[in-house]
């Protein structure tokens, strides 16, 4: 797979828990239970100026005013996820920490070290026009389900505005090659076909030997995605051939 697949949009849903209270660590674990939780979309917010993305999901202060907002989502990863690139662009106010499957991945406006519930945001924003680009590390990531954990920590804890907004997309752009194999050869009086299952990219080289030790290139082929044909003169009194296929990044 090549190219830029989109995982999560700013108005996808979420799961939300704005109680106030310190959920501690483990709300951010994949496997943690959060059936419990309002779900709504972003943007999320408490705020009257208007934002460069449309408000989806009000939320609400406590009494005292909550100092860190909890987020959950679920994104898919499709089975090559090994060579993807994680963007991630973000409406936050004011600071926040994102997790993958448990595991911090990054941080926007916070300080270095331990963060808690109390923990305030290092930043402040005044109103969160501007979208923060960040890249998320890919080492967590597993093929199929993932979850992505944000807390979202005021500047201070008589704050007036809180917003959260993200999207989630994924860069393919170096895959694993498929294993090269070739298929069943079909034979005419004038060819003998050798097809090949191929993939974009990537360069299908046909070596050729009469003894299976010393090979030789014998054809290449840059086709796109889908079967490779590679025509073989057929010379039935040269006696026997074997053929292998290798594929080379083209890159
Ligand atoms: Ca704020």
């Amino acid at each position: 797979m090549v190219g830029v697949l989109e995982l999560l949009n700013l108005t996808n849903q979420w799961k939300y828990n704005q109680a106030g209270i310190d959920l501690g660590t483990s709300w951010r674990t994949t496997n943690y239970n959060d059936a419990a939780w309002a779900s709504g979309r972003g943007l999320f917010y408490i705020e009257t100026a208007s934002l460069p993305a449309a408000k989806h999901t009000p939320l609400a202060f406590t009494n005292p005013r909550q100092t860190t907002f909890y987020f959950r989502t679920h994104f898919q990863m499709p089975s090559n996820a090994n060579a993807v690139v994680l963007t991630s662009s973000n409406l936050i106010d004011d600071g926040a920490v994102f997790y993958i499957n448990g595991m911090e991945a990054a941080r926007i406006g916070m300080s270095n070290g331990p963060v808690f519930y109390a923990t305030l945001a290092e930043r402040t924003v005044d109103n969160a026009t501007n979208f923060d680009v960040i890249k998320l590390p890919n080492t967590n990531l597993v093929v199929g389900d993932n979850v992505l954990a944000v807390e979202v920590h005021q500047h201070a804890t008589d704050s007036t505005d809180i917003v959260f907004g993200a999207s989630l997309h994924a860069a393919f752009t170096r895959q694993v090659p498929m294993r090269p194999r070739l298929k069943t050869p079909t034979i005419n009086e004038n060819f003998v076909h050798l097809t090949a299952l191929s993939e974009s990219g990537y360069l299908h080289v046909l070596d050729v030997s009469t003894n299976l030790s010393n090979w030789a290139p014998l054809r290449t082929n840059t086709a796109l995605t889908g079967e490779v044909q590679f025509d073989l003169p057929f010379i039935p009194s040269t006696g026997g051939r074997f053929y292998r296929m290798r594929v080379i990044d083209a890159d």
